[in-house]
């Protein structure tokens, strides 16, 4: 078992939210064992020198860029605006959101450029400042930590910079999306002085298992009969991450193809093989790929 010490390496977590459920799958998914009940302060893995502290997010990219935490998982968003010094590491396909502008249903604000010198209410301050001034258009910014969407109705804002994801929020709230600032997802960060430390080979290890997990959501595993005749055919159809297997079958003059096929393409793929000849087509979910 892996003892609490200074060897461990440690990941910073959400406490509780959005990020919290998603990511401890995620982490169990990578193959690491640790009770979570509660996520009082941190746990130790069982199986691998890991130790996971559950924090409030907005912390989480200080703790890692002062060495407090080797890693950190956390929304993009966060990290864009609070550019703490870290180096992302991966983005991990879940918690998708985006920054957007909204303003009432009913305003005749149509364009970024119609908000030169409104009132702009917003929990993201740096994002938002940032934007408008790539966009050369000057406006007011109210700093507000929560529920930003009601501001326009009490008229404190003429338009609001906040996340959505699926736009119910907003509609609720009689608002509509202008334009998007930038798109979101929770992402590794890391600590830049442990990418370079004897920290860096646990670190690489890790990485290993969740690049292995990242890539097994994008593949499926597919098993076929077919006449050997068509495997030519089933070799261009199927653009392979490796060489299909083959093996001939009892049936004499038919083979069984074992191969892997990207999720974006997936259905494509399985109807050009069934009208090459495919038959017993089987699909099996990949737990982890190691490239
Ligand atoms: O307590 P702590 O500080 O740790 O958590 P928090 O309350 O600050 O954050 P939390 O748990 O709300 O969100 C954590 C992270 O989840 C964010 O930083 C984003 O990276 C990500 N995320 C993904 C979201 C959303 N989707 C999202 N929809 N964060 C917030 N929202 C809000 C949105 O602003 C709206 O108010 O959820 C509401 C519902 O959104 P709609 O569009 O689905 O209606
Ligand atoms: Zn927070």
């Amino acid at each position: 078992m892996a003892e609490l010490n200074s060897r461990n390496i440690k990941l910073a977590v959400q406490k509780e939210g959005r990020l919290t459920a998603e990511t401890l799958e995620f982490l169990r998914n990578s193959g690491l064992q640790f009770e979570s009940y509660k996520q009082k302060l941190f746990s130790l893995c069982r199986n691998f020198p890991l130790e996971i502290l559950y924090v409030r997010d907005d912390d989480i990219p200080d703790y890692v860029e002062k060495g407090i935490v080797d890693l950190g998982i956390v929304g993009l968003n966060i990290l864009n605006e609070k550019k703490p010094k870290a180096k992302k590491l991966l983005s991990l396909n879940y918690g998708f959101c985006s920054l957007v502008i909204a303003v009432p249903k009913e305003s005749n604000i149509n364009s970024i450029k119609d908000l030169k010198g409104k009132t702009i209410a917003t929990s993201y301050p740096q994002s938002s400042k940032d934007y408008f001034k790539k966009n050369g258009i000057s406006v007011e910014l109210v700093e507000i930590s929560g529920s930003v969407e009601i501001t326009p109705a009490l008229g404190i804002a003429q338009a609001i910079v906040d996340l959505t994801s699926s736009g119910s929020t907003m509609a609720l709230n009689d608002l509509k999306l202008l334009t998007k600032i930038y798109d979101s997802e929770s992402v590794l960060v890391a600590n830049e002085a442990s990418l370079t430390n004897g920290r860096k080979v646990l670190i690489d290890k890790l990485l290993t298992r969740f690049n292995g997990v990242l890539a097994a959501k994008n593949y499926k595993y597919v098993m076929m009969n077919a006449p050997v005749e068509i495997l030519p055919n089933v070799i261009k159809i199927v653009p392979g991450l490796k060489s299909p297997t083959v093996a001939p079958l009892a049936k004499k003059g038919w083979i069984s193809i074992q191969t892997v096929i990207k999720e974006d393409v997936f259905w494509e793929t399985i109807e050009k093989l069934k009208e090459a000849g495919a038959q017993g087509i089987i699909i099996l979910p990949i737990e982890k790929i190691i490239i």
